[in-house]
């Protein structure tokens, strides 16, 4: 069994459809540190989860990246979805000349051995919102003609930064 740390119950059901052991969500709201680093998020919340909890724990810090806005909102994407809302990041995407965008996640397990992390990342576009599936950013995601929102489950896990981080943490997890 794996103890999934997060707040977010789309990102749960995501991990459960792929992962070959059973998943079990906590909601426990670990401290984010402030950085640039989606990786160095996720290994600081994952090591902050395992001492409060004392049992082996993952987490997945996730973003969305603008090519025309420098990689905006990337880190602070939960902060600007929360403020902006999705429809507004869109309007100002379109008004740019590209439209390519970039989802990145990285997932941290840790356990008394330390700390490993795995990335996954897939590139797409932003678009006017479609679809009614997934979470966040996801209606105006789209890859290969789809929106992440109108691809089920396992459609988006099979392309998607998360899927692909999750993918590399089973793979880590079946060696070991
Ligand atoms: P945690 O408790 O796991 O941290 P969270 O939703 O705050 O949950 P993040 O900080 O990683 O997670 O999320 C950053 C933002 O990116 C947030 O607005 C999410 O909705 C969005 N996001 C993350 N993964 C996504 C995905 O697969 N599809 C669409 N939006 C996503
Ligand atoms: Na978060």
């Amino acid at each position: 069994m794996l103890r999934f740390v997060t707040s977010n119950p789309g990102k749960a059901r995501e991990a459960r459809e792929y992962l070959p052991s059973e998943v079990e969500r906590v909601d426990y709201d670990y401290p984010e540190i402030q950085s640039e680093s989606l990786a160095e998020v996720a290994a600081a919340g994952a090591r902050d989860a395992y001492r409060e909890l004392g049992e082996p724990v993952f987490v997945d810090d996730a973003g969305l990246f603008i090519d025309a806005f420098d990689g905006f909102p990337g880190p602070y994407s939960s902060y600007v979805e929360g403020k902006l809302g999705i429809e507004r990041v869109q309007a100002l995407a379109e008004r740019e000349e590209s439209q390519r965008a970039r989802f990145r996640a990285v997932v941290a397990y840790a356990d008394s051995e330390g700390i490993e992390t795995f990335e996954g990342a897939v590139r797409g576009r932003i678009v006017p919102a479609r679809g009614s599936g997934g979470f966040g950013y996801d209606p105006i995601f789209e890859h290969r003609g789809s929106t992440f929102a109108e691809m089920d489950t396992e459609e988006k896990n099979a392309v998607s930064h998360r899927g692909r981080a999750l993918a590399k943490f089973g793979d880590w997890l079946a060696e070991r």
